[in-house]
């Protein structure tokens, strides 16, 4: 039976709560900055957090929800440029320290660093992103801790597709039994399994509570801290719940059998 030997962590909506106020604000200021009259409330955002990927997300807002917008010649070029900008504001608002971690998130990645498990990120978001969050939350030698930060357009295709865990695998010549994968979303949950990854930790949000995690092995609010525990959402020995290296153990283990 194969050992876990390494963690691949999702960012947004697992490592911290981004998408409400700090994606879809982003979003917005990047809007007014284009003089466009577009306005992403967060029912609106809900709606187009089903396509993955920034500027994936603004072309399906104009396909299916703005369908009148005069799009300029070059097309490519206009979504990128707006990305961009988005992309400028939400750096800025992550290194003023506007999005803290997820609840256990820290004290998860300390105990398994501490244990000398494999660490990586497989996210969609772009790559400044990351180093931005784990910069302002962890400090400026975090990003060292993950082997591999696979994110954004690394991969053809982003998730539900499996590719950037895929290429995070083949990156560090691991096995999907190899791995535990942790989890925010349904195209997450997609993503993971396509891939072959059997050991899925999924911790729910806002915006994702309430979707299909079929697949997972354990659905939880959050990762817990021993003096708040999370709690289960699926089927499990106990309500309460606090995500540790021994968990991850038992789920790893039930999961490959
Ligand atoms: C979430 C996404 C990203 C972010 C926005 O990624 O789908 O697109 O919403 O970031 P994950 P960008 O849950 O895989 O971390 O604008 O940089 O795409
Ligand atoms: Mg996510």
């Amino acid at each position: 039976m194969a050992q876990l030997q390494a963690l691949l962590f999702d960012v947004d909506g697992t490592l911290a709560d981004t998408e409400r106020d700090g994606h879809r604000v982003a979003f917005n200021r990047a809007f007014a900055d284009a003089g466009l009259d577009w306005e992403w409330d967060e029912a609106l955002y809900g709606k187009l957090l089903a396509v993955t990927g920034g500027k994936e997300r603004i072309r399906h807002y104009l396909d299916h929800f703005n369908t009148g917008f005069e799009r300029p010649a070059d097309y490519d070029a206009f979504v990128a440029g707006l990305h961009a900008a988005k992309t400028a504001h939400y750096t800025r608002m992550l290194d003023e320290g506007a999005i803290p971690l997820r609840p256990g998130v820290e004290r998860l990645l300390q105990e398994v660093r501490d244990a000398g498990l494999r660490l990586a990120v497989a996210t969609t978001t772009t790559p400044a992103n990351v180093t931005a969050l784990l910069h302002s939350t962890l400090g400026s030698g975090a990003e060292g801790w993950f082997e591999v930060i696979a994110a954004g357009d690394v991969a053809p295709a982003k998730k539900p597709a499996p590719d950037i865990y895929l290429w995070a695998m083949e990156q560090m010549n691991l096995q999907p039994a190899d791995c535990l994968a942790f989890e925010d979303s349904d195209n997450g949950v997609r993503s993971v399994k396509d891939a072959g990854i059997r050991a899925l930790l999924v911790t729910v949000n806002g915006y994702t509570e309430g979707q299909d995690f079929d697949g997972a092995s354990l659905v939880l609010d959050q990762l817990g801290e021993p003096s708040a525990p999370a709690r289960a959402l699926s089927p499990w020995e106990a309500e309460q719940v606090v995500a540790d290296l021994p968990l991850l153990r038992r789920l790893h283990e039930q999961a490959n059998g």
